[in-house]
């Protein structure tokens, strides 16, 4: 049985007409990564990083899951070894695509937490700077999302399970955030093949013992099929 684990960047989301990081245009085009995505930027200013995320939840909202997307859900429906999908991406797409267990190792837009109690619960569409925590009453909402100089979320999992990998395919990530970026060493470390889906070469290409070039549209419902037919 081969063991996946695969992780999944912005490029995966960009043909639904999400936005990616560093492409121009990208999100970080209007703002300086310092401003919106670390735990001193909210506090800085903790209006402009709610309204950039509420505008990322309604950007999410009105886009769809595209052929990439897909795929991995049909792998995930037939594939018979173990898989974990881990996303940076803090869309939904995967999940709307058909995905029912997805790892957002960086959070979700979908996902308000609590600063006080640590409580998580259901965003509404827009978050505003002070609501309520429906478990402390504390005013200390803010998005669940995984900010510079936070701990990505459940990393002795994702560790785990690139300890057991037979496969580790990175697809639409540039491979410039730790500790997501280090995970084709680790994988490869255990033994595992790895492969780079990706527009152009990340900045771990070199790491990767396969790379194939494309949009994920194309190439992910072709590697899938490829693995299904083995
Ligand atoms: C931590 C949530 C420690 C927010 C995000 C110096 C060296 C090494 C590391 C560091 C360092 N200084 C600081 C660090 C650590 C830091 C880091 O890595 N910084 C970088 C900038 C150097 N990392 C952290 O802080 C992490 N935490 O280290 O904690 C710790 C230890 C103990 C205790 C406490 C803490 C936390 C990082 C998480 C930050 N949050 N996201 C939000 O989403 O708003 S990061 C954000 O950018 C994304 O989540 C994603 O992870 C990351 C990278 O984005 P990508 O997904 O790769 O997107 P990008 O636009 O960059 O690339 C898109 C790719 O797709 C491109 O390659 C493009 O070619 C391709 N593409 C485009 N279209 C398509 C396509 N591919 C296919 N098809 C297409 N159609």
């Amino acid at each position: 049985m081969t063991n996946i684990v695969i992780l999944t960047g912005a490029g995966i989301s960009a043909e639904s007409g999400i936005s990616t990081f560093r492409d121009e245009g990208g999100l970080w085009a209007n703002h300086r990564i310092e401003d919106v995505a670390t735990p001193e930027g909210f506090e800085r200013d903790p209006k402009l990083v709610v309204d950039f995320y509420n505008e990322r939840r309604a950007q999410a909202a009105t886009s769809a899951p595209n052929p990439a997307h897909d795929a991995l859900a049909r792998l995930e429906a037939e594939h018979k070894g173990d898989l974990l999908l881990v996303t940076q991406n803090v869309d939904d797409l995967h999940e709307r695509g058909g995905s029912n267990h997805v790892l957002h190792m960086h959070g979700a837009l979908n996902s308000a937490l609590c600063a006080s109690c640590e409580h998580r619960w259901p965003a509404p569409m827009k978050m505003a700077v002070g609501d309520a925590c429906p478990n402390c009453a504390a005013p200390m909402a803010r998005p669940d999302i995984v900010w510079f100089g936070e701990m990505p979320y459940q990393m002795d999992r994702i560790e785990r399970a690139l300890a057991q990998a037979d496969l580790f395919v990175a697809i639409g990530t540039s491979g410039n955030v730790y500790p997501a970026a280090g995970f084709v060493q680790m994988a490869a470390h255990y033994g595992a093949h790895t492969i780079e889906l990706n527009l152009e070469p990340s900045a771990v290409v070199s790491q990767f013992a396969e790379t194939r070039f494309g949009k994920a549209g194309e190439t992910v419902p072709a590697w899938v099929a490829e693995v299904l037919e083995i």
